[in-house]
């Protein structure tokens, strides 16, 4: 096969500052992303929705096939419609689904089966992994490709200062019909997006990050 075309890596981004004041200042504005459940009805602009999308889709993938698509919900009536489905899928979760052990790790969290949210946030951008290109062609490392960006859509909500949820009603199913989507496109993350609400409140316990210690294995040979 001939060599593929490469070309200088001109545009490449340089900070201006060194990294670790960079980083210090990026970890100040991540740290204090919270997943809030209690949104303000508030309007977000369409522009800003797409801007989030935009940096999303920088994310790397598997041979960059960029298997994702982001439905964005807006309409009331629909939001209302997924909020039901939704409440559904949840309430055989609390009721019967989520064993005792898993009941126990969500206590803290204080979540139940009502998810008013779905209706009051502004935008509800409903994030699908494709298991088969637009082409037709095969995709790879889809969750992990799916994952990166949609945990880059979560840091530039942040950094425009807005509040999103990470929702995973399960199973998901319902939402491939409710937005008609095809059998190739599977729901991976429901993602309201809009402001908090004046009295939001978030969980006390979770907030908490294990210390770096705990996460991190430094090579006894690392300098
Ligand atoms: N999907 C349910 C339960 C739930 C599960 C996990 I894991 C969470 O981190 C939070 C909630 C719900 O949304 O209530």
């Amino acid at each position: 096969m001939d060599a593929p075309e490469l070309v200088p890596h001109a545009d490449r981004y340089v900070p201006d500052r060194p990294a670790v004041q960079v980083l210090a200042e990026l970890h100040d504005v991540l740290r204090r992303r919270r997943s809030v459940r209690e949104f303000s009805d508030r309007p977000v602009p369409r522009a800003v929705i797409e801007g989030l999308i935009r940096c999303a889709t920088t994310a790397p993938s598997g041979a960059n096939k960029q298997p994702w698509r982001f439905v964005v919900v807006g309409d009331p009536e629909l939001k209302r419609r997924i909020r039901q489905a939704a409440e559904a899928e949840e309430r055989t979760f609390y009721e019967r689904r989520a064993n005792d052990a898993w009941l126990a790790d969500l206590a803290p969290l204080g979540t139940d089966a009502d998810k008013p949210f779905l209706e009051i946030a502004p935008w509800l951008v409903v994030v699908f992994a494709l298991y088969q290109d637009d082409d037709g062609g095969q995709v790879y490392y889809v969750k992990e490709s799916v994952g990166l960006a949609a945990g880059m859509f979560l840091a530039a909500a942040q950094l425009a200062g807005l509040a999103t949820l990470t929702h995973t009603p399960s199973p998901m199913g319902f939402l491939r019909e409710l937005l008609g989507r095809p059998a190739t496109e599977k729901p991976f993350l429901l993602v309201p997006v809009g402001y908090p609400a004046d009295d939001c409140r978030v969980p006390a316990v979770a907030s908490r990050r294990k210390p770096l210690e705990q996460v991190v294995v430094w090579d006894p040979q690392a300098r």
